[in-house]
């Protein structure tokens, strides 16, 4: 095992973006744990979980064909790394990105990912590193970029919907956010049976941060189209085999496929991004496989450990943050960050803002509250002083600078997360429940006796450390 991701790295500046996933993984190899001893496939979800930074996996036991990475974007020190700034100029970065004109994409003739060509009996998904993410799911689950066209815009939509593969050629794949079902109704409108799908492994890490982007965009752009914004260079995208679509030429793994529009079945629960085994059973379309291409050499399948704490936290969440962070700007607040923690179970959100008077930041508080996504259940403001790396700090904010009469903003009978133990089923609407919302304003108070929020601390506190006087 080499490097150690822990702490906070030095981070390069305004870099230029490499390409692909080993670009990525060359040039940031300073926060890369690679793991050369041999690991089982049942074993990698655990120690995945177990690392805060990227991680490889050179050696699997059962897919001696194969490695695997995971955790690429827990933490905003890995996070800004995907679009080459500094931490601080990460999410400022990112919003400006998303307010700009889509790049689209070049088209090329062939790439990297053609190196390995499977079709007709050739194809089996089986013989991917897929790994079961619990006990609880008890099945293979894949978590990769998904791609389907818009038949009347021409726009690439995307996403990652889980999916469980069940034979060489077959799987059932769940589609969470609203937008790819949009895209089903359309092609059902126009009588076929079946959407083209591709579901892409190991990519650049931006790719799947634009690829999360769950609003509504219907009339600009798609997902794959904004790619290039938000990398700021050229993607290149290459024809599939089988079905009448693009990918980009230097993922390391593209499975090919439809999606059959004629019905939907009873299949498993899965591993939800709050940590829970919700919901317990989906009703979802058969997914069929039609063509599998890869890089030669190892390719890397890109896994998304779901539970606990890991990408499946922020990485849905990283485009919410930015469309917050432009919302709220634009209200005059000064923002200093928005976090959807990974341990705020995907249901939490926290603006660090300062505020010019009295007002701002309930109307803050409202407009996360009253987001287009399910993830805005708890929203707490907090000021610039309280550290939004660490939730015990967060925790005080909230003990210490909150009168819950004036500082809470209740709102029942809200949309809720299907994630959300304690949220209401709606009968006849299932996954989707109901619960209310809790705007928490943590922020401290000037108005209100400035010298009370002055923190004390000791003697040289900072400058003597403990360690120097140990042994
Ligand atoms: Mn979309």
């Amino acid at each position: 095992m080499t490097g150690a991701a822990s702490e906070k790295p030095h981070v390069p500046t305004n870099r230029g973006l490499d390409r692909d996933l080993r670009g990525y993984l060359e040039t940031n190899a300073d926060i890369l744990t690679t793991i050369e001893k041999p690991v089982s496939i049942d074993d990698i979800g655990a120690l995945s979980a177990q690392s805060e930074g990227p991680i490889l996996f050179e050696n699997i036991t059962e897919y001696p064909d194969f490695r695997l990475c995971d955790i690429l974007v827990k933490h905003r020190w890995s996070q800004c790394r995907a679009l080459g700034v500094a931490q601080d100029e990460y999410l400022p970065t990112l919003a400006r990105r998303l307010r700009e004109p889509p790049r689209g994409f070049v088209d090329v003739p062939t790439g990297p990912v053609k190196e390995v060509v499977r079709t007709g009996d050739a194809v089996d998904w089986l013989k991917l590193p897929v790994p079961i993410h619990s006990a609880e799911e008890g099945q293979r689950y894949i978590s990769a970029m998904n791609i389907v066209r818009d038949p009347e815009t021409g726009f690439y939509n995307s996403s990652h919907a889980g999916t469980t593969p069940v034979g060489p050629r077959h799987g059932w794949i769940s589609f969470a956010t609203p937008h790819t079902h949009i895209v089903m109704d359309k092609y059902r409108a126009m009588g076929l049976k079946e959407m083209p799908i591709a579901l892409v492994f190991g990519v650049h890490p931006a790719y799947e941060i634009m690829a999360n982007f769950s609003g509504m965009h219907m009339d600009l752009w798609g997902e794959i189209e904004m790619v290039g914004t938000v990398m700021d260079r050229d993607v290149e995208m290459v024809p599939c085999e089988t079905i009448d679509l693009r990918v980009p030429a230097h993922a390391e793994i593209v499975v090919e496929g439809t999606v059959d529009l004629s019905g939907t079945h009873e299949v498993g629960g899965v591993n939800a991004p709050t940590m829970y085994f919700l919901p317990r059973e989906q009703k979802i379309p058969r997914i069929d496989i039609t063509a599998i291409t890869m890089r030669s050499g190892k390719p890397i399948y890109r896994n998304h450990q779901t539970v606990p704490e890991t990408d499946h936290q922020p990485l849905p969440r990283l485009c919410h943050e930015a469309v917050l962070y432009n919302r709220i700007t634009e209200i005059g607040l000064t923002v200093h960050d928005v976090r959807f923690p990974t341990w705020g179970a995907a249901v939490s959100c926290i603006l660090q803002v300062s505020y010019p008077r009295e007002g701002f930041v309930n109307d803050a508080l409202m407009q996360a509250m009253g987001a287009p996504w399910l993830n805005t259940k708890m929203v707490v403001a907090i000021g610039p002083d309280t550290d939004i790396d660490n939730p015990g700090a967060v925790y005080r904010a909230m003990a210490t600078r909150v009168d819950p009469a004036r500082d809470i903003v209740v709102v029942p009978g809200t949309r809720g997360s299907p994630y959300d133990p304690s949220a209401a089923p709606v009968p006849g609407h299932e996954p989707f429940r109901l619960v209310g919302k809790i705007g928490i304003d943590a922020t401290p108070k000037p108005h209100r006796g400035d010298d009370d929020y002055r923190e004390a601390f000791p003697l040289n506190w900072g400058k003597v450390k403990l360690e120097d006087y140990l042994s």
